[in-house]
């Protein structure tokens, strides 16, 4: 993610700190376990690194390899419901191979920002 501090001109750019855990892998259920997690929105794919990294490369410096990441490309999003969660702004990623996240800012603004930038980056690459 590119350290200036313009925003980025695509929504398909976008980088920060969220709190995320995997609800559903497979379409089986999994135990929730949120973690803290550099953020990193690149094209179709949205890359996960644990731990907070805040470097200045393009994938969070020192810590930058990625967790797990998650192709977009015929997924879906929405506002989770109360009961997925008692966090606030809980945003709820569901993939077409059946995977589904919970994906969290305690920053409404944040949280909407990214919110935004999933919908887009699902509705631009819906035809790929
Ligand atoms: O959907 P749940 O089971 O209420 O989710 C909570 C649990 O994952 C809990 O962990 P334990 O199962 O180890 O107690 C987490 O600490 C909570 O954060 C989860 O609930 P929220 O509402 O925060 O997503």
């Amino acid at each position: 993610c590119p350290s200036s501090p313009k925003p980025p001109a695509s929504p398909s750019e976008k980088c920060g700190v969220l709190n995320v855990t995997k609800i559903t892998e497979h379409g089986k259920r999994v135990r929730k376990n949120w973690t803290s997690s550099w953020t990193v929105l690149h094209g179709s794919t949205l890359l996960f690194a644990k731990g907070q990294g805040g470097g200045t490369s393009w994938f969070g410096g020192s810590q930058s390899k990625p967790e797990f990441d998650v192709d977009l490309r015929g997924g879906s999003v929405e506002w989770a419901s109360k009961d997925k969660s008692s966090k606030k702004n809980v945003i709820e990623l569901k993939t077409r191979h059946g995977t589904e996240l919970l994906i969290q800012s305690e920053n409404e603004a944040v949280a909407s920002d990214w919110y935004r930038a999933l919908q887009d980056t699902i509705s631009t690459h819906a035809w790929e």
